[in-house]
């Protein structure tokens, strides 16, 4: 639906390196309204439980410490088929694998500073969001552009 969310984030190195002007127009442009964004540096416990599927992975301590480094951008964005296509946006998960034109083809080199997270479900989406924001925090507006970006 036209309401679909999904939490984006831009990670501490695509804060430290200027990129949040750069990934928010990409959204924006291509017609997803934002509908919830802050600047937070999240705690060990929190991106653990962000990153709770991956507890058993090799790269989960230091996974953490780079997500923990320094300030990260969270953000909702919304809009017809936006966690599907967020991830498009974003390219895949190596940035080696990921086409230019893809914010980690266009920026990033190393899967462990791949610049930006989306999120890959529907549910996971919902879960991150409620991780990240509270309910207040994610505004419910009409966009002027709505009827111009959908038939
Ligand atoms: O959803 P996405 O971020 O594209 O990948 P995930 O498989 O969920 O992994 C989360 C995060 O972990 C990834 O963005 C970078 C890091 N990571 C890593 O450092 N090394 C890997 N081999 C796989 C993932
Ligand atoms: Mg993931």
């Amino acid at each position: 639906s036209s309401s679909e969310q999904t939490f984006i984030a831009i990670k501490p190195d695509g804060v430290q390196r200027g990129l949040v002007g750069d990934i928010i127009s990409r959204f924006e442009k291509r017609g997803y309204k934002l509908v919830a964004i802050k600047l937070v540096t999240a705690t060990k416990e929190h991106l653990e439980k962000h990153y709770s599927d991956l507890a058993e992975k090799p790269f989960f301590k230091g996974l953490v410490t780079y997500m923990g480094s320094g300030p990260i951008c969270a953000m909702v964005w919304e809009g017809r088929d936006a966690v599907k296509t967020g991830r498009v946006l974003l390219g895949a998960t190596n940035p080696l694998a990921s086409a230019p034109g893809t914010i980690r083809g266009d920026y990033a080199i190393d899967v462990g500073r791949n610049v930006c997270h989306g999120s890959d479900a529907v549910e996971s989406a919902q879960k991150e969001i409620a991780l990240w924001f509270d309910k207040a925090e994610v505004q419910s507006w009409k966009s002027a552009q709505h009827d111009w970006v959908y038939e």
